[in-house]
């Protein structure tokens, strides 16, 4: 039997379980199971005991690396304390605790805070947010918001309907109206195996102005794309793109909301993308890393006209109708502060500055192996495109690489037929080695 579906490391048969796994195989996933039983650092362990490579900081939100100290004790300490605080009209120490030491790391301008749970759930927030602060300064015509072609902006109602990966999309009805999309920015014609920022296509964020003479500007209210739009694939945004995007959105006074939930704590060697490239949204949407994975969290960041516009009317008022039952939940709020001391004390917000050359030109080498069409990179993010497998069913030699990873000792994200690598930014040199040579290996072995 395949070592992956011994039943005695799991107690039992899993191919009756009731578990509906999230976006997975489940009937081929509950006959050969991979299980993960426990992380440190850079690996994750089988339940038999075999050593694993984190090549995707588990879903792109480990950036320090597994089960460290300091976070899993204030999590400890806090869950021992006050294992839950309500948020509506009561607070708690740690919530505005963390505000304060979040604030100084948010790009100039960028000064409120309003805590979620997941990405999901912040982009919902900051697409309602939007809608509502036109409201507030007598422009509730602008309700149109505009997402970009294989966008991903969660799963909830309103990122479902600004994404743009039709596979998410199209079993799920109507979703939202009033939702548009510019084009994607992925031309492998001009820039396959481009390094960092391809050079072709700021051209592209003209299709904004396009949609804007469509509805006329003054009905739309946000654009949301991500700064580099990894889920779909790892695009990475072309030179001037996004400084493209933020003069458009000025123009028409469009609000400009960037979904840092991957971009984010250091994976581009800046606290946030958006101060990697140089351009400032109106709203950042994010999650995974502010915790480290550790505890569900996400956040919307916000200038401070956002806030601002809802400060108004009576003090005896609600501002602002909307929150979670776990907005900055204790435990959440002990965990963030953990990882920013985690971060801060180790200099992870800016370390890939300092690997990103090493690390591209590790993803670049495998230039060579069989079926490789395209690799792009930027900051600790690599992407390996493959060619399909003629007549077999979609992304099957992606899903292969995948499985032949593992069984080699690294787990590995793919999409479709793009194999996206993005580790904790604790890695060192041996294990960015160890990372592209297994992928080499299996991209040589698989067929
Ligand atoms: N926005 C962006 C840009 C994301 O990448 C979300 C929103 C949703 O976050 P939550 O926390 O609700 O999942 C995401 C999440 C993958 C992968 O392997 C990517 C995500 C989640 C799971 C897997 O590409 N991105
Ligand atoms: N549905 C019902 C019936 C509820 O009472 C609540 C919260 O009180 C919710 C949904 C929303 O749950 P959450 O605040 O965890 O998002």
């Amino acid at each position: 039997m395949n070592e992956r579906a011994r039943p005695e490391a799991v107690g039992t048969s899993l191919e009756n379980s009731p578990y509906f796994m999230p976006f997975s195989m489940n009937r081929a996933f509950k006959k050969a199971p991979r299980l993960l039983a426990r992380a440190e650092g850079m690996y994750y362990y089988t339940p038999e005991g075999r050593k694993i490579l984190d090549g995707t900081s588990g879903l792109w939100c480990v950036n320090a690396g597994h089960c460290r100290k300091p976070i899993v004790e204030a999590v400890q300490k806090a869950v021992a304390t006050l294992d839950f605080a309500p948020s509506f009209q009561m607070g708690h120490p740690a919530a505005f605790e963390f505000a304060e030491k979040l604030a100084p790391l948010l790009p100039k301008g960028v000064t409120r805070i309003f805590f979620t749970n997941s990405g999901s759930e912040s982009v919902d927030t900051a697409l309602k947010l939007a809608i509502a602060y036109h409201r507030q300064r007598g422009e509730g015509q602008r309700i149109r918001l505009i997402g970009r072609e294989k966008g991903y902006h969660g799963v909830n109602f309103g990122g479902t309907a600004v994404g743009g990966i039709v596979g998410n999309r199209k079993i799920f009805g109507a979703l939202v109206t009033g939702v548009d999309h510019i084009r994607h920015t992925h031309d492998p014609a001009k820039n396959a195996f481009s390094r960092g920022q391809p050079q072709h296509g700021a051209e592209l964020a003209e299709d904004l102005e396009r949609l804007c003479q469509l509805h006329d500007p003054s009905t739309i209210a946000a654009v949301i794309v991500e700064p580099v739009a990894c889920s779909a694939g790892v695009f990475v945004p072309p030179v001037g793109y996004l400084q493209k995007l933020r003069e458009i959105c000025d123009k028409h006074g469009i609000l400009l909301i960037f979904d840092e939930v991957i971009t984010a704590w250091g994976r581009l060697g800046k606290p946030f993308a958006s101060e990697y490239f140089g351009v400032i949204p109106d709203l950042i949407t994010t999650a995974k890393g502010i915790t480290n994975g550790t505890v569900p969290m996400g956040a919307v960041f916000m200038k401070e006209a956002l806030y601002q516009a809802f400060m108004t009317g009576p003090e005896t008022a609600v501002e602002m109708p909307h929150g979670y039952t776990y907005s900055a939940h204790p435990l959440a709020c002990a965990a963030g502060l953990g990882t920013l001391k985690v971060y801060q004390d180790e200099g992870l917000l800016t370390r890939v500055g300092e690997i990103a050359k090493y690390w591209e030109d590790g993803a670049h080498s495998l230039k060579d192996c069989p079926n490789v069409v395209d690799i792009r990179n930027i900051g600790l993010i690599a992407a390996i495109e493959l060619s399909p497998r003629p007549g077999a069913p979609a992304a099957a030699r992606g899903m292969d690489a995948h499985l032949k990873a593992f069984e080699k000792g690294v787990y590995m994200r793919v999409t479709g037929e793009t194999i996206a690598l993005a580790p904790p930014l604790i890695i060192q040199k041996a294990e960015i080695d160890q990372l592209f040579g297994t992928v080499r290996e299996v991209l040589k072995e698989l067929a």
